[in-house]
């Protein structure tokens, strides 16, 4: 395998997709516009007079897509992006959650123009179903520690595919379970966990099902008609072994990738949690039955080989070394530790900008699960002092953009699609407005909320229209034709 520092020049394979990413909570405002029903967020954002917010904001407003959908699609047509991202509200939707009681007319309509005025610019729509907004009443009752969650979720997951599936050909069930089910927010608890811990693996049990269950109904009921793709998004940063000669470490960097994307990617694909993770957690509850659950005869058959992609967020790497699992928490189950290193590149928010571990990543997940893969989100964060522009976020696009070249020209990985995140600025969840993901500037204190491309859009529209990086000495060069 050739790795090198040395920038390549060369072109994607015909019919690598491009695009851009957001979330509803995170865009859309219209919290409760129409019927929309409260969820998590909105709760969460207005619990203890907004203080779980580094700025005390909330997604009220955010973006007011809701209202301005039209210069959002405008944005993306600019850019030339084969495809958008975007989340639905599920509680928008359906807005108790539960479809017994109603769907709504309204949030349907919505997404209904926001989907026709897409394919009117050709760009198609990749819907998110659940991008951590959880409706109120169902986590009333449990959220994602109850499985009663499991079968309202795949009513709503029918819903969506009955009303858009006639035209949007790419569906995620999840995005990054592994952030929800380890987040305080998501079971509205502002104090840390007590470890060890239990929650996280009764959510990702839950998690799964549900997935399972959407993506057989969209196989069963809608692919024959429909016929599209599903996926689940995973996040996952390259875990590098902090001593390279040290089989320790390796072993360490396969422990901590395991326990992060093989947590789901495994039974997805398997029907059971990576063995590594069923050895070491069940060996960590000697006291009672294990912390992790175990899928019976049925649900093993029913959520293996469920999804038709794998969808990955990825945006950092970090080093990785042995524990002794005395530090607690996923980690200490996990028997790793994590750091970084003081001479890697910061973005502007403090994450560790290190493009190679993105290559071996993609290189990972392809050598361990051999499905195609969907960047489904990349970016850089940064303060509102970084301006229009924004060199440290072009820079990084870049180098990360030219890493997945390599993964696919030198390491043969089958990559598909790649998504930055984000189309524009918008609510960064407990970080609010102080933190900027986007390619598109958004002026928070103008009620009009107007959009202003970055130099990052301006540099990814060109990307996007070049197919990557075409040899500047040569006349036409491609993935295929580059050594
Ligand atoms: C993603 N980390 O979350 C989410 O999908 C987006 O909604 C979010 O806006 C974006 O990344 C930027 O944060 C992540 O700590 C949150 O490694 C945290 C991490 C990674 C991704």
């Amino acid at each position: 395998r050739k790795v090198d520092d040395e920038f390549l020049y060369g072109t994607f394979p015909d019919g690598f997709m491009w695009g851009l990413a957001t979330s509803s909570y995170q865009i859309e405002g219209g919290w409760n516009a129409d019927d929309k029903g409260e969820n998590t967020w909105d709760f969460w954002s207005h619990q203890n007079d907004g203080a779980n917010i580094a700025d005390r904001s909330n997604g009220d407003v955010a973006c007011d897509s809701y209202h301005k959908y039209q210069e959002d699609v405008k944005l993306l047509k600019n850019m030339g992006a084969n495809f958008y991202r975007f989340s639905l509200s599920w509680s928008r939707v359906v807005p108790s959650g539960k479809v017994a009681n109603g769907v709504s007319s309204a949030g349907i309509a919505y997404y209904n123009k926001l989907i026709d005025a897409l394919l009117a610019e050709g760009i198609e729509p990749f819907i998110t179903l659940y991008h951590w907004e959880t409706p109120l009443g169902i986590q009333e009752e449990g959220g994602w520690l109850s499985d009663g969650i499991v079968e309202h979720f795949a009513d709503y997951a029918r819903v969506a595919f009955d009303a858009f599936g006639d035209r949007v050909k790419f569906w995620l069930s999840f995005n990054e379970p592994y952030i929800f089910c380890l987040a305080n927010w998501n079971y509205g608890e502002r104090s840390p966990f007590i470890e060890p811990p239990v929650k996280p693996y009764i959510c990702s049990h839950n998690v799964i099902k549900a997935h399972a269950r959407a993506w057989r109904i969209y196989d069963t009921e809608f692919r024959p008609t429909q016929n599209g793709k599903m996926g689940i998004t995973l996040n996952c940063d390259w875990a590098e072994p902090k001593d390279q000669s040290d089989a320790e470490h390796i072993a360490a960097k396969e422990r901590a990738l395991h326990f992060k994307f093989g947590w789901w990617a495994h039974p997805l694909t398997t029907g059971a949690y990576p063995p590594i993770m069923r050895e070491l957690v069940d060996a960590k509850s000697i006291e009672r039955e294990s912390r992790l659950p175990t899928f019976d005869a049925v649900w093993t058959e029913y959520v293996k080989g469920t999804l038709d992609f794998i969808g990955l967020n990825s945006y950092s790497s970090y080093y990785v070394l042995p524990s002794d699992g005395s530090n607690g928490w996923v980690n200490g189950d996990a028997n790793i530790l994590s750091e970084s290193d003081g001479s890697w590149n910061r973005s502007g928010i403090g994450w560790s900008v290190v493009p190679y571990g993105f290559r071996k990543l993609l290189t990972w997940i392809h050598e361990e699960y051999k499905l195609p893969i969907y960047v489904t989100e990349n970016g850089y964060g940064a303060r509102e002092a970084e301006g229009l522009d924004d060199t440290g976020r072009q820079n990084y696009y870049r180098a990360y953009i030219n890493e997945m070249l390599k993964a696919i020209v030198y390491d043969k990985a089958d990559v598909r699609a790649y998504t930055a995140w984000s189309l524009i600025d918008n609510f960064e969840w407990t970080q609010g407005y102080t933190a900027r993901f986007g390619v598109n500037y958004v002026d928070f204190n103008d009620p009009e909320r107007p959009r202003t491309p970055k130099g990052s859009a301006i540099q990814l529209t060109k990307i996007f229209a070049d197919n990557g990086f075409p040899d500047p000495l040569q006349s036409s060069s491609s993935a295929q034709t580059t050594p």
